[in-house]
């Protein structure tokens, strides 16, 4: 029995709702003097099929008083505290940001803007070849790959997670840059440029160095196999340089020409150089055909495949043609064919990052695809209004089927948002308010608007999740992880020990997860669940 709510809190001015699992009559508590300030009725119930639940949703919308309050039953059954304040998800923003500098490889994390959570330089060994490695060959030639981000709770860098992670958060900055001046006390704070975009460099500067001569761009650099749960610096396998794939050729051409764009008033020669590496990625792509990933016998880091590399190359020639003016009839040809492939146009995750073209072709002032512009806004709302439908008929407003709790399907909700903030963006009026309350309900999930009653955020809420699988957290000796992490979330097939322990078969999808430090398939963290909330709450 609860009565689940988002336990950070909600905006004064936007809709307020909760989901119970019993009707009731409930009262609108201030947490700080005990009074109550509403009281209402739960509506008619739902059955939600993604929980296995039978919804009483509640309303308190017309409250709009700032402050700190809990929803109590007639029953005595109480939700978490939540606030109610203008500026209820900055602290949030902040912090998901913040956690890229903690992924930082290949320097030391000093307690001037680490806090407690230090560690000394890791990775910064050269790397050799995968080839050399497996042939054992004697004194191969090494290169310096130090830098960019871990992976998640491993320590891997793999260039498709690292693009995709990238662009939500250049996009976000482009949208939306006056909401993304935050300080973050990092090692370039006070700089001539926004800590997002210091972060940032520091990822992009590491992905240059993936790019091989040949222009095609280096699927991974991992160790063969996943470090043993010890602290970055404590971690001296080797690290190797797999393959050039398409597909990280694609990511990283797109990226590169959106990074080109965003620095291009700050830092005009990493504007260029990065322009100059995204055309290389490009010509690269022209003269080769898909190639896909897959590790060598015995080796289980991050495989990141892809059976279809059309929507990166779709990507990145809607972001080259809308950056480099200088081979606009070429990128305009790629465009226009790989658009007429049936393929989704409308998913911003490492698999699919159709819905990135479909942004930038929208949102282009210069309307470089001018064209093509109806028919992907007609493809974007056609999916807006999937995903309004959807969350319409769940129990807690969200816009997921029970299929969709994939490994790590707070990605998929958060994406989702992203989407139905694009099109309140392109949207007026009416329409404009509609699709944001439906993005803002994705935030309210993810925050403990949830059947497990939890906040996929650490730091965040009264009952957030506190042992992400990822090896510094375990490692550091520290008992609470920095605030700021989304976990995975809910996986309706977890396939580790840990969930396979505690999650019974035949439980309902948005059940299956467990906060254990051993849970990889649920309750794991990565660069690219983080950097879609910073995109929502830029927005928000
Ligand atoms: O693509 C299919 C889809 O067609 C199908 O409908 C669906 C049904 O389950 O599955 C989809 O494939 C899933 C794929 O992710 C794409 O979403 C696979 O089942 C699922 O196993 C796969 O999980 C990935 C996981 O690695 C295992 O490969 C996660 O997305 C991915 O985030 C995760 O990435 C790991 C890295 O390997 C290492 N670093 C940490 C990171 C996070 O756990
Ligand atoms: O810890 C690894 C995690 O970061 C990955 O996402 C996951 C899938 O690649 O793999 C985890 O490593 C596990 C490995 O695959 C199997 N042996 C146990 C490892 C975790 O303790
Ligand atoms: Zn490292």
């Amino acid at each position: 029995m609860g009565i689940y709510v988002n336990q950070l809190g909600y905006l004064p001015n936007a809709k307020k709702a909760a989901s119970s699992t019993f009707p009731c009559n409930f009262q609108l508590i201030n947490a700080e003097n005990q009074h109550s300030i509403f009281d209402g009725t739960t509506s008619s119930a739902m059955e939600d099929p993604a929980s296995g639940e039978k919804i009483y949703p509640i309303d308190f919308s017309g409250v709009t008083t700032p402050g700190r309050y809990y929803i109590l039953a007639g029953n005595g059954e109480r939700s978490h505290a939540f606030q109610i304040c203008n500026d209820v998800y900055e602290k949030l923003k902040h912090d998901l940001t913040k956690v890229f500098y903690y992924q930082r490889c290949g320097c030391p994390l000093e307690n001037e803007h680490a806090g407690i959570y230090t560690h000394a330089a890791c990775h910064t060994a050269p790397a050799i070849f995968l080839e050399d490695y497996l042939t054992g060959t004697p004194d191969p030639e090494s290169f310096d790959m130090a830098g960019g981000w871990h992976d998640a709770g491993d320590f891997g860098r793999y260039t498709s997670p690292g693009a995709v992670a990238l662009a939500h958060l250049l996009y976000a900055y482009e949208l939306f840059p006056q909401n993304l001046q935050m300080n973050l006390n990092i090692p370039e704070s006070g700089n001539a440029l926004p800590d997002l975009l210091n972060e940032c460099l520091y990822e992009l500067k590491w992905m240059l160095k993936m790019q091989a001569p040949s222009g095609g761009c280096y699927h991974k650099l991992t160790s063969f196999n996943h470090a043993d749960f010890v602290m970055p610096e404590d971690d001296h396998a080797p690290f190797l340089i797999y393959p050039v794939s398409s597909m990280a050729t694609a990511d990283f051409a797109a990226v590169m020409a959106l990074a080109s764009r965003v620095y291009a008033g700050l830092l005009p020669d990493f504007s260029q150089t990065a322009l100059e590496a995204s055309r290389r990625a490009w010509n690269w792509l022209e003269a080769n055909p898909y190639t896909g990933f897959h590790n060598p016998e015995g080796s289980n880091t991050g495989e990141y495949d892809d059976v279809s590399d059309l929507d990166e190359r779709l990507w990145a020639s809607a972001e080259l043609l809308r950056t480099d003016k200088t081979n606009t009839e070429g990128y305009l040809k790629r465009l226009l064919e790989y658009s007429q492939r049936d393929i989704s146009k409308t998913d911003f995750g490492w698999t699919d990052v159709s819905g990135f073209a479909t942004l930038t072709i929208l949102f282009d002032p210069l309307h470089s695809a001018k064209k093509l512009e109806s028919g992907y806004r007609k493809v974007l709302f056609a999916e807006a209004d999937r995903l309004c439908r959807l969350q319409e008929v769940s129990g807690y407003e969200l816009a997921m089927t029970p299929e969709d709790f994939v490994w790590g399907s707070n990605m998929v909700v958060c994406n989702r948002s992203i989407l139905l903030i694009l099109a309140s963006l392109l949207s007026e009026g009416n329409s404009a308010i509609h699709y944001r309350e439906a993005a803002l309900n994705q935030l309210h999930y993810l925050l403990g608007r949830n059947a497990l009653d939890i906040s996929y955020v650490t730091g965040f809420g009264e009952h957030a999740f506190k042992n992400p699988h990822n090896r510094s957290t375990f490692a550091d000796g520290i008992d609470l992880p920095m605030p700021g992490w989304v976990s995975g979330g809910p996986f309706k097939t977890p396939c580790d020990p840990a969930a396979e322990a505690a999650i019974a078969p035949g439980t309902p999808p948005m059940k299956c997860y467990v906060d254990d430090v051993g849970s990889y398939s649920t309750n794991e963290i990565t660069i690219y669940w983080n950097s879609p909330v910073v995109f929502m709450t830029a927005f928000f």
